[in-house]
């Protein structure tokens, strides 16, 4: 089984609002086309989820956030989720649309639910989730990003590999260099990438790929404008980008 994150900053401008970058959105659905073993898909928010929860002040930690700026979050990823499966569809692929509220209950994943996730995606389904608004009882809600789900899906299923589809080659050694780490070893995570963060994301993804790859599951980050990458480590396991763990 493979498990795939399409990351915010590649099926979204995220220089433009509420933009999906359609024709991407469309190279990758033709690579995933290509793989011929169980696939689940989670996608980001980039900028519609993003966008909004910025607007609206709400974050991963729970509290008791603006009501009308979760529910346009939620509209937005629904309206973004929409996009991706309707790609995927005219693709060929069989997407099942699964928002995380279906396998989720607040903070805690249903393991029931989660399991029968791996059973769609035996039989030809492709199960989409997304990062998304939660409401998590008593008033509260929280951003569940999809690289979260990314850890808390690797643990109870233990796909056979977990890809990031990023808009960059995989992790920088450094950002002037931007020389691709090769190999990710270990839970250091070096400065530059929490600089990155402010922009991309890069150390919430760091921190998710590591945690997977501690469970002794191999994950990789690649780089989505060249998304026949993507393939070759399904296939042919060629690795181009960054990996992190068992080698
Ligand atoms: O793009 C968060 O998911 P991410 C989605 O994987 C929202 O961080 C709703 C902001």
């Amino acid at each position: 089984m493979i498990l795939i994150k399409l990351g915010g900053s590649i099926i979204t401008d995220k220089q433009r609002p509420l933009t999906p970058r359609i024709a991407e959105v469309d190279r990758i659905a033709k690579q995933l086309k290509k793989i011929k073993e169980p696939l689940i898909i989670v996608h980001g928010g980039g900028s519609f989820g993003h966008y909004w929860s910025v607007k609206f002040d709400i974050h991963t930690k729970p509290s008791r956030y603006n009501i009308r700026g979760v529910s346009i979050i939620k509209n937005s990823m629904v309206h973004l989720d929409k996009i991706i499966l309707d790609c995927l569809s005219k693709n060929g692929l069989n997407p099942y649309c699964l928002p995380p509220s279906d396998f989720m209950s607040g903070e805690r994943p249903i393991p029931g639910k989660i399991a029968e996730i791996k059973k769609m995606a035996q039989s030809h389904f492709v199960p989409v989730t997304y990062g998304d608004a939660l409401w998590c009882g008593n008033k509260k809600s929280y951003i569940l990003s999809g690289d979260r789900i990314m850890s808390i899906l690797a643990r109870s299923l233990r796909p056979r590999l977990s890809i990031f589809v990023l808009n960059v080659d995989g992790v920088y050694s450094d950002l002037k260099s931007k020389k691709v780490v090769r190999h990710m070893r270990g839970d250091r995570i070096p400065i530059e990438m929490i600089q990155m963060d402010v922009t991309g994301g890069m150390a919430r993804k760091v921190q998710e790929a590591t945690r997977i790859s501690k469970m002794g599951l191999r994950v990789f980050f690649v780089n989505g404008n060249k998304p026949q990458r993507i393939a070759d480590a399904v296939q042919k396991a060629r690795f181009d980008g960054t990996v992190f763990g068992v080698s």
